[in-house]
């Protein structure tokens, strides 16, 4: 657990129809929640202490699968929330400024539209293997139902599917490093839930707005809830241990669930374990499973277009006698659209690249993670544990790497000809139940195949040329 702004952070979570829970680790309690129109609850602090500056800063537009069925709008141009969040008198989220790492927040630094590119693409990278489109790009401007932060508001509870993170303000409003409701993403709010605000949540970046690693977790999880998912959790029989289960820790090879407290592990995943649900002790909880089975339209996993078997294996792209690393790209997903393992390569789709070269030492890696910030070099956040494999046309291997590692290269000399590279999941190779899936890209360097057409063509030059002269000179 890191602390921030002084002390241990963590996130809220509201049940729609529930409890809503206020989470501080070690502390965790459960107040009885009833969703507007009772919003009877005891007051946790009124509104924001927030300067109402900042909203509607302009971003760099980014997408990370436009037109996808689901839209996580990750805003970070500051918000002004509309009445009580979800109806309750426990939640007035008044202003939220902009995302901001110093004093300013009406206007953003360098520093800070890079921040938000990072943050970005670790929400994408999270997302990856799901048919979702995380942006900064806002939908309700897209319709243009956003002449004011109310009309977006509308906007946005009306319209299944998506989800509005406001990244930004310390949340004295209620605590925690964010908060969201849970299960809500699929549905339009135009009855009782309207006017709710049920597809806002938020994620408090200026508790720590130099931890890109808090609040790009922090985003991944807030939206999780929205998705259906409640936390996972630490349990010693039916004894809750920790609320927000931290994993395996930090450092090289760590690994913490997403929708625990993954702000400080190499990797935050997705997991299947138990879950704390209304402390009624614990309840297993497969987070992909439950976001395909609950959230209609979301399943499948997506297609990423490379050639998942042997004989249809994609030509690795290439710029000249280099891996074309901007394009030679891919995502590792289950096989089965309702997972059930974490374990186990073969519950993993593989990619199969073909490539040709000649003679010689070739060098070829597979990277995990997005390169949305630097081309050829992965981004922070990356979820898979990539491994990697060359084979014949055949389809036997002739080269393995598939250590504990993220990324992986291979150094072979071979003979010229045809090859296949095969990228596949480790497959939780520890058996921690934590899904090895996400995204990766491919480099190396390949040597040059003789041109047997060209140097044929020279042969029947050469002999057609001798031949004339031998005419000439008999004539
Ligand atoms: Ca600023
Ligand atoms: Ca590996
Ligand atoms: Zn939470």
């Amino acid at each position: 657990m890191i602390s921030i702004s002084g002390r241990a952070s963590s996130y809220a979570v509201v049940f729609l129809s529930a409890t809503l829970i206020t989470c501080d680790p070690g502390r965790a309690q459960s107040i009885g929640f009833t969703p507007s129109p009772s919003p009877s609850q005891p007051d946790q602090g009124t509104g924001s202490a927030e300067p109402a500056v900042g909203q509607g800063l302009a971003v760099t537009a980014y997408s990370s699968r436009p037109g996808a069925p689901y839209t996580i709008y990750l805003d970070f141009g500051g918000f002004s929330f509309n009445g009580l969040w979800g109806g309750s008198a426990s939640y007035n989220p008044g202003v939220t400024p902009a995302y901001s790492v110093d004093a300013n927040t009406s206007s953003f630094t360098a520093t800070e539209l890079a921040n938000i590119k990072n943050i970005w693409s670790r929400v994408s990278e999270k997302y990856s293997p799901y048919n979702v489109n995380v942006t900064t790009v806002d939908p309700a401007v897209a319709a243009n139902q956003a002449a004011t932060d109310a009309q977006r508001q509308t906007y946005y509870d009306t319209h299944a599917r998506i989800m509005h993170t406001v990244i930004g303000g310390s949340g004295g409003w209620t605590g925690g490093g964010g908060v969201s409701y849970i299960g809500v993403t699929p549905n339009s709010y135009t009855g009782t839930g309207f006017s709710n605000g049920y597809h806002t949540n938020w994620v408090f970046s200026g508790q720590s707005p130099s931890n890109l690693q808090f609040i790009g977790e922090g985003s991944a999880h807030e939206n999780g809830h929205g998705l259906n998912l409640t936390h996972q959790s630490d349990y010693s029989g039916n004894t809750l241990i920790n609320e927000y289960s931290s994993g395996t820790g930090t450092g090289a090879g760590s690994v913490a669930p997403i929708m625990g407290n993954s702000y400080s592990s190499e990797r935050g995943l997705w997991k299947i374990g138990p879950s704390h649900v209304n402390s009624t002790g614990p309840t297993t909880q497969n987070d992909p499973n439950v976001f395909m089975s609950s959230n209609s339209g979301l399943s499948p996993f997506i297609n990423d277009g490379v050639g998942h078997t042997l004989a249809t294996a994609t030509s690795i792209p290439l710029n000249g006698l280099s891996v074309d690393f901007n394009s030679a790209t891919g995502v590792i997903v289950p096989t089965s659209n309702l997972p059930t393992a974490t374990q186990g390569g073969a519950n993993y789709t593989s990619d199969y690249w073909s490539f040709s070269t000649g003679a010689g030492s070739i060098s070829l890696s597979v990277i995990a993670g997005r390169e949305s910030i630097t081309a050829g070099t992965a981004d922070p956040g990356a979820m898979l544990d990539a491994s990697l494999e060359i084979l014949n046309t055949s389809g036997t291997v002739l080269f393995s790497a598939a250590s504990n590692s993220l990324s992986q290269t291979l150094l072979p000399n071979l003979p010229a000809g045809n090859y296949i590279a095969r990228v596949f999941s480790a497959g939780d190779p520890l058996g921690r139940n934590f899904y090895d899936m996400g995204s990766y890209f491919l480099k190396g360097t390949f040597v040059a195949v003789p041109e047997p057409s060209a140097a044929l063509s020279l042969i029947v030059a050469t002999v057609v040329g001798v031949f004339r002269r031998n005419k000439r000179r008999r004539s």
